[in-house]
């Protein structure tokens, strides 16, 4: 009998503390990214996760879906599914949204930028506020940018040192402007899931692909299935938060302000760590067995040369004022001109 009675009281107890910890009127969305949980792209959606819940005093959180799972595994359904208020936030990077909205694929382009200082000029200038108007008309609300990176290649076959490396290779590629590159280059491009790349590679399905060392290569252990990697910095991948149109237009303006500041404040920090470990990643690759290629200034201009075509190909299809508005963007901070004049 006062067994049962001290049950029931712990068990009341704990009721209470529950109701404490999670006001009645709090609220779960659901996060889809498509990689898996170890990645920077979940740590950028678990510290917006936890900025949201600090900001509203536990009123607001997100429960987050690694790998696609919230669309069978297909990656680049998810920000269709946001775009019509079938989810509501989405971390997926520019390549993955280019079936809906193809100007997505101008971040992309190849050898578009050289360096970190090119990238940050486009996401917090006027491109990366012209890109979100753009993914506004698809109802995604892009409330911060952070950066999945410069895209290097892998392969299990040999070096690639020269675009005549790549003759032959079966590359696994994300999106359908990397087919157009990739064939440039001689290469048999093949899309496929991210889900099912990892597998693909181990049973020699295809030869190679190409991801960022620091979002992707080394916590998805790609080393683990491929032998050889090209520092090529061919083509960039931001990643973004985004919420649905829909979502958005429900809140008044003092949510919208603490949603938009969690998402810039985690992709700040998704970024920071990012870079970071993309710069110890040669040499961590280097100790997993992995044998590194980092190509000179001519080299990349071999490997330039030989993407162009594909390069005037998606120019065309995102439409050249776009690639101009980056263009003058990245020109404006490579000679300092943007520093001055703003
Ligand atoms: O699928 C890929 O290669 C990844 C994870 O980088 C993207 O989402 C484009």
């Amino acid at each position: 009998m006062k067994l049962k009675q001290l049950a029931a009281a712990a068990a009341l107890a704990a009721a209470f503390a529950a109701t404490a910890l999670s006001p009645v009127n709090a609220e779960t969305f659901r996060l889809s990214h498509n990689t898996n949980d170890t990645t920077t792209w979940q740590k950028g959606a678990e510290k917006f996760n936890e900025l949201l819940q600090e900001k509203s005093g536990g009123e607001m959180d997100v429960r987050i879906f690694p790998m696609a799972q919230l669309t069978g595994g297909d990656q680049m359904k998810q920000a269709e599914m946001v775009g019509r208020g079938a989810l509501d936030f989405v971390v997926t990077s520019a390549i993955n949204v280019t079936p809906l909205v193809p100007e997505m694929a101008v971040f992309s382009l190849p050898y578009l930028y050289t360096d970190y200082d090119d990238v940050d000029a486009t996401t917090s200038g006027e491109p990366g506020e012209r890109m979100t108007e753009i993914m506004a008309e698809h109802g995604i609300v892009v409330l911060a940018w952070g950066e999945n990176g410069f895209r290097e290649v892998t392969n299990n076959v040999k070096p690639v040192k020269a675009p005549a490396d790549l003759e032959g290779l079966k590359m696994r590629v994300a999106g359908p402007m990397y087919i157009d590159v990739m064939n440039a280059l001689g290469a048999n491009p093949q899309q496929m899931q991210w889900s099912e790349t990892f597998s693909a590679l181990q049973q020699g399905v295809v030869d190679g692909q190409e991801n960022p060392i620091g979002a992707v290569i080394i916590p998805q252990r790609v080393y683990e299935v491929q032998k050889y990697l090209t520092t090529w910095h061919y083509s960039y991948d931001p990643i973004f938060v985004g919420v649905s149109q829909k979502l958005w237009d429900s809140w008044d303006d003092e949510t919208k302000e603490m949603v938009r500041s969690a998402a810039q404040e985690a992709m700040t920090y998704q970024k920071e760590i990012t870079r970071e470990d993309t710069a110890k990643g040669v040499d961590f690759l280097k100790e997993k067995g992995m044998e590194i290629y980092e190509p000179s200034a001519e080299e990349i201009d071999a490997f330039r040369q030989a993407t162009q075509p594909a390069f005037d190909t998606w120019a065309e299809k995102v439409g050249p004022d776009l690639v101009s508005l980056f263009q003058n963007a990245i020109e404006g901070e490579g000679n300092g001109e943007n520093a001055q004049s703003n």
